[in-house]
């Protein structure tokens, strides 16, 4: 991935604490308290309100919600929610997915424009109706039904970005976009209950009603609660493909530690992929039943945030190169 210059600065700030994440060496919680962990530095503050809400007394589908919504309300976090990058026709679409470990229930929205929480409308969808997935317009009458408040999603450094992309189309290669930092936050509470949403404005200047993994159950996002749970970001076309995130779960329910889950799937799109691993973004966070959590990935620029009630720490994953 080609970091921009928010990401570079962003990166060279939290660098004095990013912790390296050694080997397959997944980490064990010392004591069983909840642990959140998220994708991207800016996953810390969201995981950290998660704890929050995990200390008011609410749940861990609560916690998942209320720091993902951290990250959506944020326009400085320029691929998510408000001030998200936009498509190619200048306008912002949301995709997002949450699901609950113990019931493996879900819910998921895709292509939502014009509501700043699609991470609340898929838990909506969840709750209130049988389906999974509700995509565009009918995405965004059922949050507008719901009570949903809507919002301009496109910032004016947004439109300004896009305008000067559009002036330079046709690019010789479209693919050479930087922008996809998704937020994939994960967690398990102290009795071990666990759950996870995720939650993106997508690839920047994506095709108009273009979907990748992120509101995909088992693409950008999957829970079993009797196993663990994974989460993705990256080009999503290089994740879906492979069901990355259902991949990583059973991984660990056959036996390996989240790094190690999280390693072998990148390997394996790496390996069905026959091109350089640096080409495809693709980039895993995982956690799994007993609290271990380890994360890989083929973006040097990769890291995660691990919270717990003793740590909030940027982590750097494994890179996986070849
Ligand atoms: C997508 N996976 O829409 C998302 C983008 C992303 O980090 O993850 N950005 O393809």
């Amino acid at each position: 991935m080609t970091l921009d210059r928010r990401q570079f600065t962003g990166l060279t700030a939290a660098a004095a604490m990013v912790v390296p994440q050694t080997g397959d060496a997944a980490e064990l919680r010392a004591d069983p308290g909840p642990l959140l962990i998220a994708t991207w530095p800016f996953g810390l503050a969201a995981c950290k309100q998660s704890l929050a809400t995990l200390r008011k007394g609410e749940g861990i589908l609560d916690a998942v919600e209320q720091g993902i919504r951290v990250t959506e309300a944020d326009p400085a976090v320029d691929s998510v929610g408000v001030g998200g990058a936009p498509n190619a026709a200048g306008v912002v679409q949301l995709d997002a997915c949450i699901m609950d470990g113990p019931s493996r229930r879900a819910g998921s929205v895709a292509g939502l424009e014009g509501y700043p929480h699609p991470i609340s409308v898929a838990r909506r969808v969840m709750q209130r109706t049988k389906h999974v997935m509700l995509v565009g317009a009918g995405a965004a009458q059922f949050a507008a039904e719901q009570g949903f408040a809507t919002q301009q999603l496109l910032t004016d450094a947004q439109r300004q970005r896009w305008l000067e992309w559009k002036a330079r189309q046709p690019l010789p290669k479209p693919a050479a976009i930087p922008n996809h930092d998704t937020i994939a936050l994960l967690g398990v509470d102290a009795e071990g209950r666990m759950a996870g949403g995720c939650s993106t404005s997508g690839l920047a200047y994506k095709l108009p009603g273009r979907v990748g993994d992120s509101p995909l159950i088992g693409g950008g996002l999957y829970v079993d609660g009797d196993v663990g749970a994974a989460g993705a970001t990256g080009i999503g076309e290089n994740i879906l493909r492979y069901c990355g995130s259902f991949l990583i779960v059973e991984f660990m329910r056959s036996g390996l530690d989240p790094t190690a889950a999280c390693r072998k799937a990148v390997e394996r799109i790496v390996q069905g992929e026959r091109r350089p691993a640096a080409d495809l973004s693709v980039n895993f966070v995982a956690l799994d039943r007993r609290g271990r959590f380890g994360a890989a990935g083929t973006d040097q620029g990769f890291r995660y945030a691990v919270v717990t009630k003793d740590r909030a720490e940027i982590m750097q994953p494994v890179l996986v190169e070849t």
